[in-house]
């Protein structure tokens, strides 16, 4: 907890400000989300948007993020720097007032059209109060300012410290490890944000550097930069999906005084990829620029379809779901006062957007279907399989759902439930095979944890139509024994959780290459099918161990090498190495069922990952390319993931 900030020795106003801070301190994840890895993040993406701000204003151009050994960040842009005069009203340095007062950030320059912000939104001040140390180093009218900070509290006025031919803003900072539980900055996490930014916010190059490096050892470094936007950002998407058209259709503009710019693009599969932005943030529930979207889309789509006579001989009406199959989109709007509403406070609420959307949506779509009569016809037909399909696919769905309502409590007869009925409290196991199933069975407390095997690989839904999946046995199980059904009385696509009957859902699989395919293939039937379980954070991965070092009675389980080898000096006890034996377990079949439960069942000891989802769009690119038709691209990722895979998708 942090500590008690002395006041006896300040002033009123900078009471004010020490009780800012410590408000901060003390409820971080009122401000941030949480203290964990998000949070930490997060701290970065608050520091980069007030750059990005900068850029978006038109006064920098380029953006570079540096991790520094010990997990410092340095984040440095080259616009016009944080005003350093005497702000009046505050009595002391702009940039003191910026870097401590709560939401000060923008409130120098009306004219700056500022739009992004994290989810948050909280200002650069709360990353300073969570920091432990922090320096602002400002390059303005030819001269050098700095400031630093301990816990937001400045260390010294602000100072002038040399001359420069340079401009723009440097903040590098130390997050408080008294606060934040976790203090590893992930590259990977970071530059898919940052490839995010750069997608969103076209003509800025941002660089991501780790010089958390061994001697000698070249730093890791990554550049972002895209001329197109959105259209480059669909290209990235879609890079291993077969495409029904040559190009995204792509437009950017102002419609009734709000930015829009969308991108898209139908490709062979079936499902919908719809990613949606507002001021740089992932509206994950959606929103009223998405509405504004489908409604412009099937308007646009429909008129073409009915004034070019093509869809005289169908048989069933289309609906709205029949035009998105197989389209991958981005919509990026800019909102002045964005309301944010749901339970994730990721979807948009303003009205005046919907009609902005579908009005860019129909101008932009209207114009390509003139001017691309062939392509038109492409996408017209395959909105008309997808119609024919749907229709198959809702029988199979209401077979599924009746074969459920009629066998009584309708659970599939391979499940061992659990006694208890508190979802809060119940988990169940997703096991890769029969007879690993059976020995999780018998180690299991059948108080709260339930076991479904898994025959085998299950259907790999990426690259299946929809009705085939609901013929799918070993998938309608696992939706019978959960309790969740697609169709809500708002939305026949929408899942139904309701009904959820556990809170952990824990895909337990070999710890082998099969295994591995094995829960890919489960963890892209959540993605595509039940990404609600996935965004309310109910699917785990068990974490069996790779090892089991034995010496005589003493054991020892090893999830790393590292502990291996440790395990191996600890029982050896000076004695020869060789006179311990280690047994590496390739499947779970190889442990008996005191071992799984020791090891990996236990609450008390074993260590469950839990599925997050940090970027949407980066899980669509990376699933489409784990389970899609193209070879290489994907051996390319898992040779560079294998040795440090994380399922953190
Ligand atoms: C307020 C006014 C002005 C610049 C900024 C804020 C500014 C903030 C940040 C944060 C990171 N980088 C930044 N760059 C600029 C400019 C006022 C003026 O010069 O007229």
């Amino acid at each position: 907890m942090s500590e008690a900030i002395d006041k006896s020795n300040y002033g009123a106003d900078n009471i004010q400000v020490l009780e800012g801070l410590e408000a901060v301190r003390k409820r971080p994840a009122m401000y941030i989300g949480d203290v964990g890895p998000r949070g930490l993040h997060h701290l970065v993406y608050e520091v980069v948007d007030n750059s990005i701000d900068e850029a978006l204003a038109g006064h920098a151009k380029n953006i570079e993020v540096f991790i520094l050994p010990g997990n410092s960040i340095k984040v440095t842009d080259d616009g016009r720097g944080i005003p350093t005069g005497i702000h009046a009203k505050e009595n002391r340095s702009a940039l003191e007032v910026v870097m401590t007062v709560l939401h000060a950030g923008g409130k120098f320059d009306k004219d700056t059209y500022k739009v992004s912000g994290g989810l948050h939104g909280v200002g650069v001040s709360c990353v300073n109060a969570l920091s432990i140390d922090l320096k602002a180093t400002v390059y303005r009218e030819g001269k050098v300012f700095e400031q630093e900070y301990k816990c937001g509290i400045p260390q010294y006025d602000v100072r002038e410290i040399g001359t420069t031919d340079k401009r723009g803003t440097t903040i590098e900072f130390t997050p408080d490890n008294t606060i934040f539980y976790v203090s590893e900055y992930s590259f990977d996490t970071l530059s898919n944000r940052l490839r995010e930014l750069s997608y969103l916010n076209k003509n800025i190059k941002l660089t991501l550097t780790d010089l958390r490096v061994e001697e000698g050892k070249e730093p890791r470094t990554e550049l972002f930069y895209s001329e197109l936007g959105l259209k480059e950002f669909i290209t990235y998407l879609d890079s291993t999906r077969e495409k029904i058209i040559p190009e995204p259709i792509y437009a950017e503009g102002e419609k009734q005084g709000i930015p829009v710019e969308i991108a898209f693009q139908y490709n062979s599969g079936y499902s919908e990829n719809l990613h949606s932005y507002v001021n740089n943030i992932n509206t994950i529930e959606g929103g009223t620029h998405v509405a504004g979207f489908r409604r412009g889309l099937t308007r646009t789509l429909k008129n073409y379809a009915d004034k070019e006579g093509l869809l005289k001989n169908l048989k069933f009406e289309i609906s709205g779901d029949d035009f998105r199959e197989g389209l991958t989109g981005v919509i990026s709007v800019k909102v002045q006062e964005p309301q944010f509403e749901g339970q994730t406070k990721t979807k948009l609420g303003n009205n005046e957007v919907m009609g902005a959307v579908d009005v860019a949506v129909g101008e932009m779509l209207g114009n390509y279907l003139e001017e691309h009569p062939k392509e038109a016809k492409m996408i017209v037909n395959k909105v008309i399989l997808a119609a024919t399909a749907r229709h198959a696919a809702r029988k199979a769905r209401e077979m599924v759902q009746r074969k459920g309502a009629m066998s009584g409590m309708g659970l599939p007869g391979k499940l061992s439930d659990c006694s208890s009925t508190d979802p809060k409290i119940c988990e169940i196991y997703l096991v890769e095979g029969d007879s690993a199933g059976g020995t999780a069975k018998q180690g299991r407390d059948r108080v709260y944890q339930a076991i479904l095997p898994l025959r085998g690989k299950i259907l790999n839904v990426e690259k299946a139509m929809e009705h085939k999946i609901y013929e799918n046995e070993e998938i309608r199980n696992m939706f019978t024994a959960l309790g969740v059904k697609i169709g809500t009385e708002n939305d026949a696509k929408e899942l139904n959780i309701d009904s959820l009957r556990y809170h952990k859902i824990i895909i337990m699989t070999d710890a082998d290459i099969d295994g591995s395919h094995i829960r890919t293939l489960i963890l892209t039937l959540f993605f595509r099918y039940m990404k609600k379980l996935v965004e309310s954070g109910y699917i785990y991965i068990a974490t069996p161990p790779l090892y089991q070092v034995k010496k005589g009675n003493n054991s020892k389980y090893c999830w790393t090498e590292d502990q291996r080898e440790q395990a191996v000096i600890e029982l050896a006890k000076g004695a020869n190495p060789d006179t311990v034996n280690i047994q590496r377990y390739k499947g779970l079949g190889e442990m008996n069922f005191e071992q799984l439960w020791e090891t990996t069942m236990d609450p008390a000891r074993r260590t469950l990952k839990q599925v997050t989802l940090d970027s949407a769009a980066e899980a669509d690119h990376v699933f489409s390319m784990l389970m899609g038709d193209e070879v290489p691209p994907r051996r390319e990722f898992i040779e560079k993931n294998a040795k440090y895979a994380k399922i953190d998708i």
